[in-house]
């Protein structure tokens, strides 16, 4: 410490002798670390600190029960006659939300502003005779609320003729352009990945390949444009040329930890994304039952938020414009979660001293001073800084949050953290080991098991880990095991976990109207397995090495069917995953009636339970076909369901 207070004291004067009439505050201060590789923009860090924010999918798809629209969808039904996006931002604000991104065209290729680029847009629409404007109203009622407004403008487009060809960049960036000149500041830009693939295509009706996105759409032109337009937008996507990419699932949590935001020579920051709804990104008749719970919600956050990444969380409007009840219900009940989460550190103001300081400005009380600005780094030869925390009065807490002056870069790889408890050191967050990582399974919601208990990794922007059983003590010690470069620690924060709201509970999928299995027999191909799609258990499936396929079912008696779930494959694979599919119904299993046919759309990137209804009708035997499937010539259902009654 002498030394280092020396050193301090020598950079002082000497910054006094060279600036000659440097001001006296100077003499109190003292210079920081060097940063050290990549550097966020002033644009990223402002971004990183929003945490989370709303996903809003609404457009043709909310009317069809489609995931993916093919495009050929009439604008005629569209008609939400009580749409008010007001209503919908401070839904999103009063949850704690700071800003929202809606999807002004998805893959189906409506423009849901009065756009000059397609005749495939709002003006077409019943609603407010053709005079609407989607956009507009959600941009005005963020401008008011002061509350950041982002667009999804999705590349890949089923509707345009010229989609795969050079004519449709013209389209493409003229809507670009429309949307970051005529709705005011666009905090965020979402360009998807979905690329290529089937569709109406001006009535061709047919697949198009556009081979590599990044230079079909040249991403290297559209950064530049939109740098030109509103250099504060936030590019996410864009073949990895923007300022933030997709941190790996739908399932809303960044796939893996230790988190980088570093690629190459530039820093990258990472969004994980997730509808707040297990039926999708739109909207979905029905879906009211299958609401995440506010304590799957918190999960989803602290995997996401916790462990360095931004949360984008969907929800979707109904055909009449409104939220879901259920939906808001939940936000409402996880937005005070993470509120009361938030409100209580336990360590403001707590002493803390370091065994080593870089010098006088980045002293250790920095951690605990409540200003992200501020920070301690230890001397550059202290190979094992560590800071002893001292407070008040004993706390019980079960999240430790860390965060690091990100604008220095990122550097620390590896921390520990101990408690002082029975008058012995324990440590309760074991330090991340060389070459090891935390990687969610991505399968279902079985991942979120894995949410407590973390190792010390990364911290980057911040971290919080979460511990199964709460501490209660008044002294711990942070240890920072491995670094880069000398470690820039903003802030150490105890927390505390609330309880969800009982009333919130049990929200789980209702079960109503599934017929029971019991004494059914199976037909068709790989008859022996089908058993398998109905015995509830997702990690067991019919399949079979063949597409088409199909399976016959016999429930012995008939019943009045009004639809089917189908839950694809759980493991994390995509070989086989039924993504077309017909769906029979019959009463005497001779004669077969075609009840439904179609796509399930994204199940790539969110494979979770496609509901499909029909019109109730008699049956005693149903044959669900697959009809093509996701990466070779196979099919398989992790689950099925048969609803009537
Ligand atoms: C995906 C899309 O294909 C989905 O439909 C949705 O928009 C999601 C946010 O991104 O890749």
């Amino acid at each position: 410490m002498g030394s280092m207070f020396g050193r301090h004291i020598i950079k002082a004067i000497s910054a006094l002798v060279v600036c000659g009439t440097a001001s006296a505050w100077w003499i109190f201060d003292s210079e920081p670390p060097k940063p050290y590789g990549p550097l966020p923009t002033e644009q990223q860090v402002k971004w990183l600190r929003m945490e989370w924010y709303a996903f809003v999918h609404f457009g043709l798809n909310t009317y069809t029960d489609r995931e993916w629209g093919y495009g050929d969808e009439s604008p005629g039904l569209f008609n939400p006659s009580e749409f008010n996006a007001e209503e919908i931002v401070k839904t999103f604000k009063d949850a704690g939300m700071n800003g929202m991104i809606y999807t002004a065209k998805h893959h189906d290729g409506f423009c849901t502003w009065p756009t000059e680029s397609t005749e495939h847009n709002i003006t077409k629409t019943p609603w407010k005779e053709g005079k609407g404007d989607v956009v507009r109203e959600f941009a005005d009622a963020c401008q008011k609320h002061d509350f950041s407004f982002g667009t999804y403008l999705s590349p890949w487009d089923r509707n345009c003729a010229e989609y795969g060809r050079a004519g449709y960049l013209d389209v493409y960036y003229k809507q670009i352009q429309e949307l970051l000149t005529n709705y005011g500041p666009i905090f965020e830009i979402w360009f998807d990945g979905a690329m290529g693939g089937d569709g109406y295509y001006g009535g061709a009706r047919q697949g198009r390949n556009i081979g590599n996105a990044d230079n079909y759409y040249n991403y290297a032109h559209v950064v530049k444009m939109i740098r030109g337009l509103q250099p504060d937008c936030i590019i996410w996507g864009a073949a990895g040329r923007g300022d933030a990419t997709w941190a790996g699932s739908e399932q809303g949590y960044a796939r893996s930890y230790p988190l980088w935001n570093v690629r190459g020579d530039k820093w990258l920051s990472w969004e994980a994304d997730t509808p707040i709804n297990h039926r999708g990104w739109f909207w979905h008749p029905g879906q009211g039952s299958h609401v995440k719970s506010p304590e799957d919600l918190m999960k989803i956050y602290m995997s996401s938020v916790g462990r360095g990444a931004n949360l984008i969380l969907n929800l979707a409007p109904n055909r009449n414009g409104k939220l879901d009840p259920a939906d808001v219900a939940a936000l409402q009940v996880f937005g005070k979660m993470r509120k009361e989460l938030l409100a209580n550190d336990y360590a403001l103001d707590a002493k803390a001293a370091a065994s080593s300081e870089y010098g006088y400005s980045n002293s250790a009380d920095k951690l605990t001073d409540d200003d992200i600005e501020s920070f301690w780094s230890p001397a550059e030869d202290d190979k094992n800084p560590t800071v002893e925390i001292t407070l008040e009065t004993p706390a019980t807490f079960d999240v430790i949050r860390l965060r690091e002056q990100i604008r220095l870069g990122q550097r620390v790889e590896a921390f520990q953290v101990d408690a002082w408890v029975d008058g012995a050191w324990k440590t309760i967050v074991a330090p991340g080991q060389p070459g090891q990582s935390e990687d969610l399974p991505p399968r279902g919601k079985e991942w979120l098991k894995h949410v407590q208990d973390g190792r010390g990794y990364t911290i980057g922007n911040q971290v919080m880990r979460w511990l199964s059983s709460p501490v209660t003590t008044d002294k711990l010690r942070l240890t920072i095991t491995r670094s880069k470069a000398v470690p820039c620690i903003s802030e150490f924060s105890l927390l505390s976990m609330p309880k969800a709201d009982a009333r919130q509970e049990g929200t789980a999928a209702a079960e109503e109207g599934v017929l029971k299995p019991a004494g059914w027999t199976y037909g068709g191909f790989a008859a022996e397995k089908a058993a398998l799609a109905f015995d509830n258990n997702p990690d067991t499936k019919w399949e079979i090495e063949r597409c088409p396929s199909h399976f016959r079912v016999d429930m012995k008696h008939e019943h009045t069917v009004s639809g089917f779930a189908y839950l694809p494959r759980q493991d994390g694979r995509t070989h086989g995953m039924t993504s077309r599919y017909r769906f029979e119904t019959s009463t005497d299993g001779n004669n077969w009636t075609i009840a439904a046919e179609g796509e399930f759309g994204n199940l790539r990137a969110n494979p979770v339970e496609q509901i499909i209804s029909i019109t109730p009708q008699k049956a005693r035997y149903i044959r669900f076909f697959s009809t093509a499937a996701l990466d070779g010539k196979a099919s398989s259902v992790a689950e099925f369901r048969i609803y009537g009654k």
